[in-house]
């Protein structure tokens, strides 16, 4: 006889006994979450430049390419473009007039390889890469990291631009170091991406905010501060003032949030509010912050918030095309 109990062993459920159990309604929720279909391949990153990147990424993602090597490929274009004076090549320095940069990379395995002060060298992230396969350790700073990107094999050139330069001495005559929301003097380029094959990864690049200390490090080459992955859960980039950015941990709340069942953006929003709350708690000027999260989770759904408006990102997917979206924000 044909009854629900012999479709079952048919499937090969029943003998698992699991099917014939009535599936409670959060049961039912996961396995529907489970089996929408996740919309891959998808990449985001921050700001306008996020466009240019994204496009890189996609030749790598929409021939099947891993999450990892899209978002490496990615986010070499900004830092090899001296236009774009806040990521590797043509980064306005630190006081001293000294270009040093800040990268992190991390794949769906939890892999993870960090420079932090790095000079000289065009492309932190694929240093970055390299400690992250190449070595026992997670991060390099400073000489040792230029140190190490030398004996890979990695080019010394000079990455101070006439145009950035000339910026700092200007800069030099009054030394007043004031980072304004989005005023060009901070942007980073983080991007973020699922492939064909549902596996997530993550890049994060910058030069930092101008005019630092020399020595500062920024968020973006602290795992769980300006990036972080969780192949089970999604991935979150950050950009903007650094010091709020690693004052909450960022991106690995923001990965936390989602696997609480939050949203991307209303993880986003959340680690917003965090920041928020914490400004107005040690008493200081909201107006002259701006922190901003992307994220995406493994369905590919994504989120993005701020704190003021300005920021932008850009999203590449199968559906729209490569598309550059104001972010939300939270001071109006
Ligand atoms: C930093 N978060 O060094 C970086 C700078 C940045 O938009 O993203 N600015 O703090």
């Amino acid at each position: 006889m044909w009854n629900r109990r012999n479709f079952l062993r048919s499937l090969g459920l029943a003998s698992a006994g699991l099917a014939l159990k009535p599936l409670d309604s959060l049961a039912q929720k996961t396995a529907a979450s489970k089996n929408k279909q996740a919309l891959k391949p998808i990449v985001l990153s921050t700001w306008r430049f996020g466009l240019e990147a994204n496009a890189a990424a996609w030749k790598v993602l929409s021939t099947k390419g891993k999450a990892l090597d899209a978002v490496e490929q990615g986010v070499k274009v900004t830092e090899a473009d001296p236009e774009e004076r806040s990521v590797g090549y043509g980064g306005r320095p630190d006081r001293d007039g000294k270009v040093t940069l800040d990268a992190c990379i991390m794949d769906e395995l939890g892999n993870i390889g960090s420079v932090a002060a790095l000079e000289y060298i065009k492309h932190p992230i694929s240093v970055a890469r390299a400690v992250m396969e190449k070595t026992p350790h997670v991060m390099l700073t400073g000489q040792g990291a230029l140190d190490f990107a030398l004996a890979q094999g990695f080019k010394k050139e000079n990455l101070l631009t006439d145009a950035s330069e000339k910026e700092w001495k200007e800069w030099l005559k009054t030394s007043e170091y004031n980072p304004k929301a989005n005023i060009e003097n901070h942007d980073t380029i983080g991007m973020i991406a699922l492939d064909a094959s549902g596996n997530l990864s993550g890049a994060c690049t910058t030069s930092g905010m101008a005019f630092k200390m020399h020595g500062r490090v920024g968020d973006s080459p602290i795992i769980g501060a300006g990036l972080y992955v969780d192949n089970e859960v999604g991935a979150a980039t950050a950009t903007g003032h650094g010091e709020e950015v690693i004052r909450i941990v960022g991106t690995h709340l923001v990965v936390e949030l989602m696997r609480q069942g939050k949203s991307p953006q209303k993880a986003c929003e959340e680690a917003v509010q965090r920041i928020i709350k914490l400004t107005r708690q040690r008493g200081k000027d909201l107006s002259k912050i701006q922190v901003g999260f992307i994220a995406i989770n493994k369905q590919g759904e994504h989120g993005a918030y701020c704190i003021q408006s300005g920021f932008n990102y850009a999203l590449h997917d199968t559906i729209n095309g490569n598309r550059l979206i104001d972010a939300p924000y939270y001071l109006t």
